[in-house]
């Protein structure tokens, strides 16, 4: 049998590079974005597909379900398909318009029962009120470190009593060797799923600086500062987690 016609494939980084310059969400990232994020982040799909199961649980009638750093609107998208209720308002929020550009057409199944914002703007611009939902499915790390604790104060306030934060992160471990180990697992699921040592160094040098990742303590400590009442891991897979975070 032919192999299937392979659209939207990452080879952002399959050819060698003089100088590998800092990672961008652009146009020739949004175009592979949903086969890149598959290949690259253990449990992605995963931790959509529960994420539909989080949203019929907390989602309330007449409130707005936010997902920060919306990329291709995968997060919307599996959470629309779930829900039952229909009066909820769904906001999306990227600061790429190339994302956002690709984002509107893959949410027209949702669109049909639920109403829809999206904005392309900077998440730390965006006005949070009246949410049982907010979702920062890997985007935290993109914010600077020093901005997080105020984002996620935000967030609590503008979440309804009962109302979740579902954060998922690239994670790190203050134990040296299991910070080794798990990396070179990660690593391992990247080559499992296609990707050449060469893609994986050269995407490792690009987003070196832009994607901060912290210990999963850190993240604990501060959603406690930023005034959550508690937290728990649900889901993690090698360095990547998910916290559920309870106003
Ligand atoms: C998914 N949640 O498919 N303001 C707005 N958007 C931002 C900012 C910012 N300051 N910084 C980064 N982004 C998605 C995956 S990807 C995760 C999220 C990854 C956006 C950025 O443009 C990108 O679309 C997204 O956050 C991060 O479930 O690539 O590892």
């Amino acid at each position: 049998m032919p192999e299937p016609k392979q659209t939207n494939k990452d080879q952002v980084y399959a050819d060698p590079r003089g100088q590998v310059a800092a990672f961008a969400f652009d146009e020739t990232v949004a175009e592979v974005f949903d086969d890149m994020i598959r290949r690259s982040v253990p449990g992605y799909g995963m931790t959509l597909s529960l994420l539909g199961i989080i949203a019929q649980h907390y989602a309330k009638p007449g409130t707005r379900i936010y997902d920060l750093g919306c990329s291709l609107g995968a997060g919307i998208a599996s959470m629309g398909a779930k829900l039952k209720t229909q009066d909820v308002t769904f906001v999306g929020v990227d600061n790429s318009a190339a994302m956002l550009d690709r984002c509107r057409p893959n949410l027209a199944a949702v669109e049909k029962a639920h109403r829809i914002e999206l904005s392309c703007q900077d998440i730390q611009d965006t006005l949070i009120e009246n949410a049982s939902i907010v979702v920062l499915n890997f985007t935290l790390q993109f914010i600077p470190q020093e901005e997080r604790c105020a984002l996620l104060t935000r967030i609590r306030e503008g979440l309804i009593p009962g109302g979740v934060l579902v954060l998922s992160e690239k994670i790190l471990f203050d134990d040296p060797q299991i910070q080794a180990d798990l990396t070179t697992l990660h690593h391992d699921f990247k080559r499992a799923h296609g990707y050449s040592d060469l893609e994986i160094a050269q995407k490792r040098a690009a987003i070196e600086n832009v994607l901060i990742p912290e210990t999963i303590d850190a993240h604990e400590t501060r959603l406690s500062q930023a005034g959550f009442a508690r937290d728990e891991i649900w889901l993690q897979c090698f360095n990547f987690a998910s916290f559920l975070a309870f106003k």
